[in-house]
């Protein structure tokens, strides 16, 4: 009776424990999975503070990126910016937004959108005023200019991840199946610097890729200006790794609050379907 109920109690941790160690597993695999060394580096960040946020900051001045990313930085696991709406915008901001990202362990992504000539392009990523290419760990790029972008990034800086835009949540209509098919023969033959998509749906059978969804809110449904927004459980069901979420966020009376609860929702989801 004692072997019997040791046994019982045994077999009981057994499957807690097969339980408890399913996500680290299916994350092990994720990690497996992708390729490119931004993908795996923001999966164990992802898992470390069990959150598939990444939060968009598009704010105006130094002063309220700053804030907020000191403010909702723990709960996210990449901070996007667009540098060129920062109107007093100097080194110092990249300074203390790259001692943010250390304090908080979140990666900075740059959502240039790149879209030019491979010499401008290479331009506007390493030089100018901004710099992109000195302090952030991702930037997006068009596909629709060839892989001319993708070498002269590479020359530039080599380390620094690309999300090629397969698929917009504003004007889908423009990039059909076709397109992202193109997308992502481009990204095969540059799997060096192409970590993965901008996309609302995970269009290829291949999770070899991290795949980031924006157009993301539980509460609007538009803007007046061709965004389009999902909820959080119809991205992720989709396929989508990773929520950008902008407004929803940034410009809730509580920042905090909504962070954490796109954060849990998420997270949630995502460990779910995982
Ligand atoms: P919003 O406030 O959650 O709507 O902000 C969305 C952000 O994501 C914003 O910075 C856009 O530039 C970015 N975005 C997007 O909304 N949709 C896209 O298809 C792409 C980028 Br690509």
């Amino acid at each position: 009776m004692r072997y019997l109920n040791w046994m019982s109690l045994n077999k009981g941790f057994l499957i807690c424990l097969i339980i408890i160690a399913q996500p680290v597993k299916t994350f092990f695999e994720r990690m497996q999975q992708c390729r490119h060394p931004f993908a795996k580096k923001l999966i164990e960040i992802m898992q470390e503070k069990q959150t598939n946020v990444c939060v968009s900051l598009d704010v105006t001045t130094k002063a309220e990126l700053l804030r907020l990313a000191d403010l909702v930085g723990p709960h996210v696991c990449c901070i996007k910016t667009h540098v060129d709406m920062i109107t007093d915008f100097d080194w110092q901001l990249i300074e203390m937004l790259r001692i943010l990202a250390c304090k908080h362990n979140f990666l900075i992504f740059e959502d240039r959108k790149f879209c030019d000539l491979g010499v401008i392009s290479q331009q506007q990523f390493a030089g100018g005023l901004y710099k992109i290419g000195h302090w952030a760990d991702v930037v997006t790029v068009h596909a629709m200019a060839g892989d001319g972008i993708i070498n002269a990034i590479r020359q530039a800086n080599p380390e620094c991840a690309i999300l090629l835009i397969a698929q917009t949540s504003y004007a889908s209509a423009f990039l059909g199946q076709d397109y992202a098919a193109k997308v992502y023969q481009l990204a095969q033959s540059h799997a060096d610097m192409v970590a993965g998509f901008i996309a609302q749906e995970t269009f290829v059978n291949d999770r070899s890729w991290i795949y980031f969804g924006p157009g993301v809110s539980q509460s609007a449904k538009n803007d007046s200006f061709g965004q389009s927004y999902r909820s959080v459980e119809s991205i992720l069901a989709a396929g989508i790794d990773v929520v950008v979420i902008g407004r929803a966020i940034c410009q809730a009376t509580d920042p905090l609050g909504a962070a954490i609860e796109y954060k849990n929702r998420a997270w949630q989801i995502y460990t779910n379907h995982a």
